[in-house]
């Protein structure tokens, strides 16, 4: 190779090394540029390098002499776009100035199950281990299966419109069949014995309405659990077996159950049920025997089936459980009370 066409290559290395330095917008354009002019195995200046090699001895000193001077040429002009960046903050640093990933994050405050629909999960998973199938029904009710059927006539005083949810009072009144929020789980017994033939064993919880004033025991929406057992020989202490069951298993081992003589149209006897537990009766709920106008009702034969229900208030079970003091606290939707179950 001729000296002439050395120093032609040498002067091409040079305007390209100090175009991509020149203009190189970040860090990666100008490693790149570094690799490709001044790599030591592959860059193009060590390749000229070589080329010097096939010269003329005596035409050597002058190749030599303007290879050093291109190559500090090049040094400078990698220095001069290392420094103008580093003056420069990359522009990703620009746009988002306050992210710090080792920040720790926020943590997300997961939700919990309301405790009534915990208590309501934990019912069903003792009754389930007393061979209770869960059951369930509308809250928007019919007369027939909210009281006619259950042994509650027309004119009896528990479908007064003053203590019922009628969707029509009006209708109500004019004596036509009107539809109401169901008053208790106990329809879900007609329901049953309507499409299913004995024997039965099931419980159901959901939610009833009353026209009752809220206090701490009171809320004019609440939750029952019903249960309704049928066979061929079922007596009261079979109904108490399974409510001291239910009760030692909910409450703990200490539950003394008592009966009350009561009054309910669709048993008979009845009994309000009473728990005691850490020093107090409390009442729960009512129970009895299924009474036999409720089982001709459903098409059932009293001579051959007889059985006993309950209905027992949710919310008070669980106020028990957990010392709670005023139901009022289970629909304020406050999460520092919420939070604690
Ligand atoms: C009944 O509702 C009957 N259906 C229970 C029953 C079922 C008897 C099967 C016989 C056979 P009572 O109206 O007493 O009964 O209500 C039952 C329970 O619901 C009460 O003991 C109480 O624990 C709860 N309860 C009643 N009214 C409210 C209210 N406003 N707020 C919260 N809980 C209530």
């Amino acid at each position: 190779m001729a000296l002439a066409d050395f120093l032609k290559q040498l002067d091409e290395v040079a305007v390209q090394a100090a175009q991509v330095f020149g203009s190189a917008a970040d860090a990666e354009a100008v490693e790149a540029g570094r690799v490709e002019f001044m790599g030591a195995k592959q860059g193009r200046l060590k390749a000229a390098q070589k080329g010097m090699g096939v010269l003329d001895k005596a035409e050597r000193p002058a190749a030599g002499k303007r290879f050093n001077e291109v190559k500090e040429q090049i040094d400078a002009a990698f220095q001069a776009a290392v420094e103008r960046l580093a003056a420069k903050p990359p522009a990703v640093r620009k746009m988002t100035p306050q992210f710090d990933p080792t920040v720790p994050g926020t943590p997300l405050r997961i939700g919990r199950l309301h405790p009534i629909t915990q208590t309501i999960e934990e019912l069903k998973d003792i009754m389930g281990r007393l061979g209770f199938s869960v059951a369930d029904g509308p809250e928007i009710e019919d007369e027939r299966h909210n009281f006619e059927a259950l042994n509650i006539p027309r004119e009896h005083p528990a479908r007064d419109p003053l203590d019922n949810f009628y969707l029509a009072a009006a209708g109500h009144a004019s004596g036509v069949e009107t539809a109401l929020l169901r008053s208790q789980t106990s329809t879900v017994q007609i329901r049953v014995m309507e499409k299913t033939p004995p024997p039965i064993r099931i419980i159901c919880l959901g939610r009833v309405y009353r026209p009752d004033t809220a206090d701490a025991t009171h809320y004019p929406m609440f939750h029952q659990m019903e249960g309704l057992l049928i066979d061929t020989h079922v007596t009261m202490a079979d109904l108490k077996s399974v409510l001291r069951l239910f009760a030692t298993s909910y409450l703990g081992r200490d539950v003394h159950i008592r009966f009350r003589p009561s009054f309910f149209p669709f048993t008979e006897p009845s009994v309000e049920v009473d728990f005691h537990w850490d020093g107090q009766w409390i009442e729960f709920g009512g129970a009895g025997m299924v009474d036999p106008n409720v089982l001709n009702a459903v098409g059932y034969d009293p001579e051959q089936v007889i059985g006993f229900a309950f209905g027992l208030g949710i919310e008070r079970l669980c106020m028990r459980r957990h010392g709670i003091t005023d139901i009022r606290e289970f629909y304020k939707n406050d999460v520092r009370f919420l939070h604690q179950f």
